[in-house]
């Protein structure tokens, strides 16, 4: 009897751990189906994109020789959830159980472990480090933070490393990055993949189907192949790794992309691996191509915070989302879909999060996450958002970044301290205020950036729980000094913020 070997959307990676086992007379199942698109109402990009890229991977594996049942969207037999098209794929094939590499969300781990078919769950190899190591690190530690779990990380890979030490002296070249962007800075935007023929067929499907969902399917350039990927990933190597480093944490007016590499799409989906993107940098640093703080910058992202991330999610288990110590209810306000706002940064940051699925990681954290977190949302609705709108977005490694590092819903586990900002941070890194209607030297009064408002009115609000963090607390000092009168002000003006922003006045 055959075996079924399932393929998820995100799993597109050929020597991946349960096709590597397929053998003859296996089924390899792939299905396109609305409960994915929909439990989070995905961008448009996102379904399109991973929707193009299931079909060419179904298109290669049969090239190989292998039997695929595709599932389309628009099949009339599809039952429209994963778990209903292996059954169906199971009853028609007489196939006697299933072969998975663990997909990576709970929700779909436990809606397998479910199924009435016997279902083997790999781990998934495709990650420096298996669930297991990164329990066993995190065994017995006061604190988990990714500096120290990066590190084993770059000893165990030899990435960068001069034997025991790390390359350069140091395994962290932070402080040479950070630097502000100017306008004119020069630089090579991420090349473009004009949709062909079966890319048009899924825009068109995605177009008749999806069209209600936030976000533009067009123009639609991302690559949908491991072949247009390792371009992607090529191009960046040449053009934009070497100033990495020292741009990452800058923002420029209508410049989505600045020097990142706008990969995560590409390796979250299996396109390309986390080990031969690495490996690709540390080599354009060994033949001197590139400089060692924009290398380091770069590996750390993936080698640290994407393992570490990851490491998380599954160290903390399926109620990691539902996370919310900080006890915020605010309803995300409708800027975050699109509506009108005079934070020229906010419009920024979700405008071309409209039009690509994409905002770099500084926008995400310091722009929509920094508001979120300062006007005290829901941090399950802020997860939703940014689970829907990125076309990176998967649970194991959005949760974490927006639960624990963006929200610090989860008390300080990702992060040691919370991610905010008064507007002083966003005029240092970006080009963002001059074009604002509000004016970021202002700290009250009706043309006060919203940011400086609700940075105080945040502290003063959790001062319990930061008053003693050693790497915030101390700034209750300034707010300690301000006299009284203003300190009202402040909260008043915020409040008055708030709640202008609650009756969905344009703010
Ligand atoms: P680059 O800046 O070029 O970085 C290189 C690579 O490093 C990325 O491709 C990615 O694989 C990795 N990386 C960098 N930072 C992180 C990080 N914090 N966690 C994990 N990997 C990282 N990343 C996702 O892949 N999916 C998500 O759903 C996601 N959600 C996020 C939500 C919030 C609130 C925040 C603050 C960050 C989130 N990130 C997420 C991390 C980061 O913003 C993106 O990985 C990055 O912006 C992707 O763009 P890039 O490929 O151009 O990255
Ligand atoms: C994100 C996504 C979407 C939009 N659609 C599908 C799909 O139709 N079929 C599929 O196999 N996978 C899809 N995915 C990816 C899954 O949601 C992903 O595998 C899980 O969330 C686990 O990471
Ligand atoms: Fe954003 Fe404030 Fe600057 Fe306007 S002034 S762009 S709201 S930080």
């Amino acid at each position: 009897m055959p075996r079924l070997i399932l393929v998820l959307g995100d799993q597109l990676t050929h020597d991946g751990a349960a096709l590597r086992t397929a053998a003859e007379g296996d089924l390899i199942v792939m299905a396109e189906v609305t409960d994915e698109a929909t439990y989070v109402r995905h961008h448009p990009k996102k379904i399109a994109f991973l929707f193009a890229a299931m079909r060419r991977f179904a298109g290669e594996l049969r090239d190989k020789g292998h039997h695929v049942a595709y599932t389309r969207l628009d099949d009339p037999e599809n039952s429209h959830s994963i778990p209903g098209e292996l059954l169906r794929r199971a009853a028609e094939h007489g196939a006697e159980g299933v072969l998975v590499t663990e997909p990576g969300e709970w929700r779909l781990i436990e809606a397998l472990h479910d199924l009435p078919l016997p279902v083997t769950q790999l781990p998934d190899d495709r990650f420096f480090a298996s669930h297991a190591e990164f329990a066993a690190w995190a065994e017995g530690r006061r604190e988990l933070r990714m500096e120290w779990f990066y590190r084993e990380m770059r000893r165990k890979t030899g990435l960068l490393m001069n034997g025991d030490e790390p390359e350069g002296g140091k395994w962290n070249f932070d402080h040479d990055n950070r630097k502000p962007a100017a306008p004119d800075l020069l630089r090579a935007p991420p090349p473009s993949f004009p949709p062909d023929a079966l890319t048009k067929e899924v825009l068109a499907l995605v177009e008749a189907r999806f069209a209600d969902h936030f976000g533009d399917l067009l123009p639609f350039d991302y690559a949908t192949d491991r072949e247009g990927a390792l371009k992607a990933m090529a191009h960046f190597i040449q053009h934009s790794l070497d100033e990495f480093g020292p741009y990452q944490d800058a923002m420029l007016t209508d410049d989505p992309f600045l020097h990142h590499s706008v990969l995560s799409p590409y390796i979250n989906a299996g396109l390309l691996t986390a080990f031969e993107v690495c490996e690709a940098a540390a080599k354009a640093y060994a033949e001197g191509k590139v400089r060692l703080n924009s290398a380091e910058g770069f590996i750390r992202q993936i080698l640290g915070w994407r393992e570490f991330m990851r490491g998380i999610y599954f160290l903390e288990g399926p109620d990691y989302p539902n996370r919310n110590v900080l006890r915020h209810d605010r309803d995300l306000p409708p800027l975050y879909w699109g509506a009108p706002t005079k934070m020229h940064c906010l419009s920024q940051a979700v405008g071309q999060t409209q039009r690509h699925a994409y905002a770099h990681h500084i926008q995400r954290l310091m722009i929509t996450g920094n508001f979120a977190l300062l006007a005290g949302c829901d941090p399950h609705q802020v997860h939703e958002w940014y689970l829907e709108v990125y076309i990176d977005a998967y649970e194991w490694v959005e949760a974490p970044n927006t639960i624990g590092m963006s929200q610090f819903a989860d008390g300080g586990l990702v992060g040691s301290k919370p991610y905010v900002s008064s507007g002083n941070y966003i005029n240092k890194m970006s080009d963002y205020c001059a074009g604002c209607a509000y004016k970021v030297s202002a700290k009250t009064g009706k043309d006060a950036c919203p940011f400086n408002l609700l940075y105080w009115d945040f502290l003063d609000r959790h001062r319990d729980r930061f008053e003693k963090n050693p790497r915030i607390g101390r700034i209750y000092a300034t707010w300690d000094r301000m006299d009284e009168a203003r300190r009202q002000t402040i909260r008043a003006e915020a409040a008055d913020f708030l709640a202008r922003m609650d009756a969905d006045e344009t703010v």
